[in-house]
């Protein structure tokens, strides 16, 4: 059986001493071991930014795609090999700006990949802009005045978009961070782990200390029920989104590929899809 050290590979990460994202580099590392998986069981796809880079910072299959476009790649890759578990991953700017489409899209098409978004409240890699995380008067270069935008609920916005799969964690919190991503890859379906991973150079407001002061753990909620959307979105509402846990799952909805016909039978990638000469030619008097 693999440990976390076999997702270990040899490239150093390049963030920042003390960035968020070395612990969700770990807790992924953690998760794919404790679920039994093997490093050629896994594909890592991200997209760009600080966070992007995870994808090369983990032993497994990876690809390292375009700002905002991981879940597209992450999503053909889930469809042309079923047997491989897929992780996409990425920053609030990548999945909740540019790529809001695809996350939408993905939820409500609920194919089963496991989608890690680690959420600083700002862009990163192109030294500290705003984002659609950002709460309104945050300032930055891009808003030296202060945002005059408000902050995305992206938890909320699963929810009413038909997730089945919502929770949320900090990157301190390893335990809790871990044990969400294995039931994530356990989930049949898509599951969103929005994950607040403080970026320690550019956003001074939302740092460590300010998360250990202001979440509220589900776990402390006596009674929570996620399987109840309603009260999911209730406590969202409540505590301003600011609760890490297992906020909602739906065991019964079907996944995409449940329905897709002959998705089962054998995967894309284990076919044969060479062309004899005979069918070739067929083809080419067809097109040309
Ligand atoms: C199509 C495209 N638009 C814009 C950019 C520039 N760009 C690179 S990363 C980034 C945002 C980074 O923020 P985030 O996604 O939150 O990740 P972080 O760096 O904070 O981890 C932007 C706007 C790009 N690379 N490609
Ligand atoms: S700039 Fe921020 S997000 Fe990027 S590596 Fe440094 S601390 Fe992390």
């Amino acid at each position: 059986m693999a440990t976390f050290k076999d997702f270990r590979n040899k490239v150093k990460p390049n963030w920042c001493p003390g960035c968020g994202d070395f612990s969700v580099q770990a807790a992924i590392q953690r998760a794919a071991a404790n679920v039994g998986l093997q490093p050629d069981n896994l594909a890592v796809v991200s997209g760009i930014g600080c966070s992007g880079r995870i994808s090369g910072y983990i032993n497994s299959y990876g690809f390292h795609g375009v700002h905002g476009r991981a879940l597209p790649i992450a999503q053909g890759v889930k469809m042309a090999n079923r047997e491989l578990t897929v992780i996409a991953s990425g920053g609030d700017g990548d999945g909740f700006a540019i790529g809001m489409g695809h996350t939408i899209h993905s939820i409500r098409r609920n194919i089963d990949i496991t989608y890690i978004v680690m959420d600083n409240q700002i862009y990163g890699l192109t030294k500290g802009q705003t984002s659609p995380r950002s709460e309104m008067g945050f300032k930055t270069k891009s808003t030296p005045g202060g945002s005059i935008e408000s902050a995305l609920n992206v938890m909320e916005t699963a929810l009413t978009a038909g997730a089945t799969f919502v929770a949320q964690s900090f990157s301190s919190d390893l335990k809790e961070l871990t044990s969400l991503i294995e039931q994530g890859i356990n989930h049949k379906g898509f599951s969103l782990i929005n994950v607040f991973s403080p970026c320690v150079t550019f956003n001074k407001v939302n740092t460590y200390d300010w998360f250990k002061e202001n979440l509220v753990k589900l776990s402390d909620i006596e009674g929570y029920d996620p399987n109840n959307r309603m009260t999911a979105m209730q406590t969202l509402m409540e505590n301003n989104g600011l609760v890490t846990g297992l906020i909602y799952q739906d065991t019964e909805k079907k996944s995409y590929q449940d329905l897709v016909i002959g998705y089962d039978e054998k995967s894309l990638a284990a076919q044969d899809l060479s062309l004899d000469e005979e069918k070739f030619n067929q083809l080419m008097e067809e097109f040309m």
